[in-house]
């Protein structure tokens, strides 16, 4: 079946971004389709700037709306298991989201990223290294432009990061290769147990080439026997891994060294990992990626992830407000050698998640909590030194007088920042902005 085939009315549920992005792209489309929007927020982000001819409900669920319409568009953060959208997957009508209508439209090769952590970092780094090496690449999805923005961009070659809820709205997305980087427990709010979790982000290698695989984390493998593997690790000798020559780490393809760790900038073993990834989808999307390698090598990564902001009179202040699950804080702490004292600030929406595995990485340490926000307080009895705080600029106060040369104040809450902030970059921007302001 012709996608459009039949398809004469849609309702896009959820502006936000990917909302204003598919309401874009539907209006671009030769054939002319009669769109409505329903938005369950009272004040949803972007509904000043929707064109007239585009009908908006916001508040809630017109009735009607979603049972008269031939098929409907979901934005990622609302849940399939939402009772309006069942009612309507009950009597047959497609729900997709705005990645199946990219899947639709794209006709250049695609690669694409998920994983519990790295996904951001993986996609923009595989971006910066292929554009280096001469083709033409355009980056989106859960990053935070919408993939279907990226259409309009003159590219060669796209790379996607994915989320689980945007995989879980795609069935058709053809990928020269996919990487499932890693997977540990986040969105417990969302998802019945770490089997589902884990089901939705497989949805990445349905059509996939290649599907590149962790070695050290077995549940990124497809359960099917056919589909074609690529394996990276830091533990032993796989198609991509790293290797010890007389002290010396290399990140290898095989027999052959490519370049030594230490030549990278950025920091942390799992970002080796991470480099692996960039190299094995790069080289399965044909890139020459020799080319690249001095991107590759000075790439000093994202905003927002263990990213220095200030190093005041000794005290190092770190930004590492994209860690929002327990796994990229125990990154975060796994890469530190500390002469002095952690300040770590912990807490905001939990999404239902266990704590306690921090306690064992933070036991090595010297380290004060400062707990903050909605599920700040479920962090206090993993150390003795905790204390609870109202908001961000208390806890920026309150360390402030105390911190010495030597130590480390940084923010890697383990949650989401939805309780308190917008987003995470709201977040990382309000620590970094009273950290400047400190004297
Ligand atoms: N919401 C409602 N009712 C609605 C619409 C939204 O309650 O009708 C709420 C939901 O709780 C939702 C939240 O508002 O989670 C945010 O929705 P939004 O409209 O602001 O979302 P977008 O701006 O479209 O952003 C989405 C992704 N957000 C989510 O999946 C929650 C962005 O990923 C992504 O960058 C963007 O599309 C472009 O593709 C953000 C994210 O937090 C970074 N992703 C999660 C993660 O990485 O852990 C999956
Ligand atoms: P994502 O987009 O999956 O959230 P990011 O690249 O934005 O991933 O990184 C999120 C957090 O995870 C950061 O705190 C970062 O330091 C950490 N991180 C990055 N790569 C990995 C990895 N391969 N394994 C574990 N943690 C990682």
């Amino acid at each position: 079946m012709k996608p459009w085939q039949n398809i004469e009315s849609v309702v896009v549920v959820g502006l936000g971004l990917t909302g204003a992005s598919v309401v874009r792209h539907l209006l671009s489309l030769p054939k002319s389709l009669r769109i409505k929007v329903i938005d369950t927020r009272e004040q949803p982000p972007g509904c000043e700037s929707l064109p007239k001819n585009v009908e908006l409900v916001c508040g809630g669920w017109p009735r009607n709306w979603l049972i008269d319409v031939d098929l409907i568009v979901v934005n990622p953060g609302i849940a399939l298991s939402t009772p309006q959208l069942q009612q309507a997957i009950g009597m047959g009508i497609p729900v997709i989201g705005d990645i199946e209508l990219f899947a639709w439209q794209v006709d250049k090769p695609v690669i694409a990223i998920t994983g519990s952590n790295g996904k951001s970092t993986v996609t923009d780094l595989a971006g910066v290294v292929a554009n280096a090496s001469g083709v033409k690449t355009a980056i989106g999805g859960n990053i935070g432009v919408p993939a279907l923005d990226l259409l309009d961009q003159d590219a060669d070659l796209y790379v996607l990061e994915l989320s689980s809820f945007q995989l879980e709205t795609t069935s058709s997305l053809s990928l020269v290769a996919g990487a499932f980087l890693n997977l540990s427990e986040d969105h417990m709010d969302r998802y019945s147990d770490m089997e589902a979790y884990r089901q939705a982000k497989l949805r990445i290698f349905a059509h996939a080439q290649a599907c590149v695989v962790n070695a050290d984390a077995l549940a990124t493998f497809p359960d099917q026997q056919d589909k074609r593997l690529i394996e990276f690790s830091l533990q032993r000798q796989t198609e991509y891994h790293v290797k010890s020559v007389d002290g010396r780490e290399f990140l290898c393809h095989r027999d052959l060294a490519i370049l030594a760790a230490d030549e990278l900038s950025l920091v942390g073993r799992h970002n080796m990992a991470n480099a692996l990834v960039v190299l094995a989808l790069l080289n399965e999307a044909g890139v020459d990626v020799a080319k690249g390698l001095c991107a590759l090598k000075a790439y000093t990564g994202l905003t927002h992830r263990c990213q220095l902001i200030a190093n005041k009179q000794g005290v190092k202040w770190v930004n590492d407000s994209k860690a929002t699950n327990v796994a990229s804080t125990l990154a975060a702490l796994s890469g530190l050698s500390l002469s002095g004292k952690l300040y770590l600030l912990v807490g905001g929406d939990g999404k239902g998640a266990d704590f306690s595995e921090l306690e064992s990485a933070l036991n090595p340490l010297d380290v004060q909590l400062c707990c903050f926000g909605q599920d700040g307080r479920r962090f206090m009895s993993l150390t003795h030194d905790s204390k609870y705080f109202a908001t961000l600029a208390d806890i920026i106060k309150w360390v402030s007088c105390r911190a010495q040369r030597g130590d480390m104040v940084m923010l890697s809450p383990a949650c989401a920042s939805f309780d308190q902030f917008e987003n995470f970059m709201v977040r990382g921007e309000t620590f970094t902005a009273l950290v400047k302001q400190l004297a």
